[in-house]
């Protein structure tokens, strides 16, 4: 019982549940690992026709963009499938929808040392998908067409979840700075993923992440970076 307590002790110490969210502060994950991750939890389920999603990265080049490493961006994961991830992997940013094989991939620059706003938009009724780079639309690509993303999941930032919220590989987990992660459940217009880009943002709020309300939870080395640094 005693070693049981002990053991509750050490899980809270290494887990910080930040009530009320990361507040616009950012995320940094300072090398690689096995065990250091960021779970978020969302203004409602993941069931999705459509989504817009949209963070900033910044990386560690000499890990993220060597040529063979495959590093995780964004994880949704149910207890059966991978259901929404982004990566980027062997030159190319790619999302994955229900699959673990089967990619949008775009060959966009490559993440850098200076901070990429990113936002991958998707929507079912017709498969259109793009990645928006600084506010610039890759070429459209149809993938997963009438595809429902489901609900029951986990969004974790920082690893790769092989199992429910678990297994993760310390070769594909992401080594820079991650902020700003927002998520909508329809696809928006150009004008205003161009404006998230431009720090302009004037609306809608986002109705799925919410990265200035949701909740988090920060497990291991991660360190949450001050709004000064923004
Ligand atoms: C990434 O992009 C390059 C160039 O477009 C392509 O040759 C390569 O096969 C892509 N990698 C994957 C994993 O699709
Ligand atoms: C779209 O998906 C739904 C649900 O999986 C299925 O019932 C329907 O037949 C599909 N429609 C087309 C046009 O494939
Ligand atoms: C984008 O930002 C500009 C400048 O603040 C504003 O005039 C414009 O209405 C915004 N567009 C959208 C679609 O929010
Ligand atoms: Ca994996």
């Amino acid at each position: 019982m005693k070693s049981v307590l002990v053991l509750l002790g050490v899980l809270l110490i290494l887990t910080t549940v930040c009530e009320g969210g990361v507040n616009g502060k950012g995320l940094l994950f300072p090398n690689p690992s096995a065990d250091s991750f960021v779970q978020l939890f969302p203004l409602k389920p993941l069931n999705l026709e459509a989504f817009t999603l949209c963070m900033r990265l910044s990386v560690d080049p000499n890990v993220v963009d060597s040529e063979e490493r495959e590093t995780i961006l964004f994880a949704y994961r149910t207890q059966d499938y991978d259901e929404l991830n982004v990566w980027q992997e062997k030159g190319n940013l790619s999302l994955y929808l229900r699959s673990s094989s089967q990619a949008a991939f775009c060959a966009v620059p490559l993440l850098s040392i200076f901070r990429t706003d990113l936002c991958v938009t998707w929507e079912s009724s017709t498969g259109l998908t793009a990645f928006w780079v600084d506010g610039r639309r890759s070429t459209l690509q149809v993938y997963r067409k009438n595809h429902t993303v489901q609900s029951g999941g986990a969004v974790i930032l920082g690893q790769d979840p092989d199992s429910f919220v678990g297994k993760f590989n310390e070769d594909q987990s992401f080594v820079g700075e991650i902020s700003d992660v927002n998520m909508w459940d329809h696809v928006l217009m150009g004008d205003q993923i161009r404006n998230f880009s431009d720090e302009l943002w004037l609306g809608p709020e986002p109705n799925v992440l919410d990265w200035d309300t949701m909740q988090d939870e920060v497990n291991g080395n991660v360190l949450v970076v001050p709004k000064k640094y923004n």
